[in-house]
């Protein structure tokens, strides 16, 4: 094992956010690392929170990390996407300061630089490397303005939806794909008015979507006050108890080890094959490719020949 792998499962916080920036970088260290740490991650929950800019997610967060802190449980806190420009920037770790930092307690956030992929690479890292530093509840948030919060699905084990009063007309318009990822809904603002309008509207659209979808929790929080986090933390720990829950979840981690599957594949496949080409073979096709020449499929499969006649 490595020096920082060791590090880190000895519960050293500097060294976990060290790895955290080399997972973030995509630094040629990050996969050694990984894969040290990884037989020690399965334990770990992750809980994805998604929903609209605004809507009062990192109150939120912060509230369950402290509950949950307080129960003993150490949790670890992922923001991502804190740089996208409909929520003005602010750093999860910017705006809820913990008076009081605790130890159970770690919090991190992503920048995105725009790159899906490698938003998702570090995500997976990221929260690999949390669960591996002993971090038993790992919270992830994420805005969910773009497909960022479908990418969450693949790698939480339960994904919860925040809306405030008063959305229900935007939901039904155009966030239709924000009602199928939920394990879970929350409105939050619960002070504001319209919140019980609001509940119905989302259950009678789930209803809508799907009629087992009509069992969906939906609690009503006001996370700036704290009130309805005990419920919320009630339904958090209640979900995935009975068998068919039990089975999906299953299911879940096995699509989700598939995609990781597909994904590690899919980057060695590359690096190995224009390893086998050589500079020149790769600059040619990328030459012949922008020239029209040829098409992209066709150049990729002249340099998969060598290999796949090999096999
Ligand atoms: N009235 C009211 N305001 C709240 C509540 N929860 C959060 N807020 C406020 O809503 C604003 C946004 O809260 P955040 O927690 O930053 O929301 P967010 O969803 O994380 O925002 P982004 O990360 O920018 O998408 C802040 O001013 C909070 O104080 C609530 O329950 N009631
Ligand atoms: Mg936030």
């Amino acid at each position: 094992m490595t020096e920082l792998a060791q590090a880190i499962r000895s519960g050293d916080r500097r060294a976990l956010a060290r790895a955290i920036s080399l997972v973030e970088s995509n630094s040629p260290l990050a996969p050694a690392l990984l894969a040290d740490l990884w037989p020690f991650t399965a334990s770990a929950r992750v809980i994805g929170l998604t929903g609209a800019p605004g809507v009062g997610k990192s109150t939120l967060v912060d509230r369950l990390a402290r509950r949950y802190a307080e129960q003993g449980q150490r949790v670890g806190v992922l923001a991502i996407d804190p740089s996208s420009p409909f929520s003005g920037g602010a750093l999860l770790g910017d705006r809820i300061r913990m008076d009081d930092p605790d130890p159970r307690v770690f919090i991190r956030s992503l920048a995105t630089r725009g790159h899906l992929g490698g938003v998702n690479r570090a995500l997976g890292g990221a929260i690999a490397l949390m669960a591996g530093a002993g971090y038993g509840l790992v919270l992830v948030e994420t805005v969910g303005a773009g497909q960022s919060e479908v990418e969450i699905m693949s790698h939480a084990d339960l994904t919860v939806v925040v809306l405030m009063p008063g959305v229900g007309d935007d939901v039904q318009a155009n966030k239709a794909g924000i009602l199928e990822i939920g394990d879970l809904f929350v409105v939050n603002k619960a002070d504001l008015p319209g919140s019980d309008l609001t509940v119905r509207q989302i259950r009678s659209m789930l209803g809508l979507l799907d009629k087992r979808l009509a069992q969906v929790p939906i609690t009503k929080t006001v996370a700036t006050e704290g009130v309805g986090i005990d419920a919320l933390i009630q339904a958090l720990d209640g979900f995935g108890r009975s068998p068919e829950e039990l089975e999906r979840q299953a299911a879940r981690r096995r699509q989700q080890a598939d995609r990781r599957l597909r994904e590690a594949l899919a980057e060695l496949a590359v690096e190995e094959i224009r390893a086998g080409a050589g500079d020149d073979r790769w600059q040619e096709a990328i030459t012949r490719i922008a020239a029209r020449e040829t098409d992209p499929e066709r150049a990729a499969r002249a340099l998969l020949r060598p290999i796949t006649k090999e096999a």
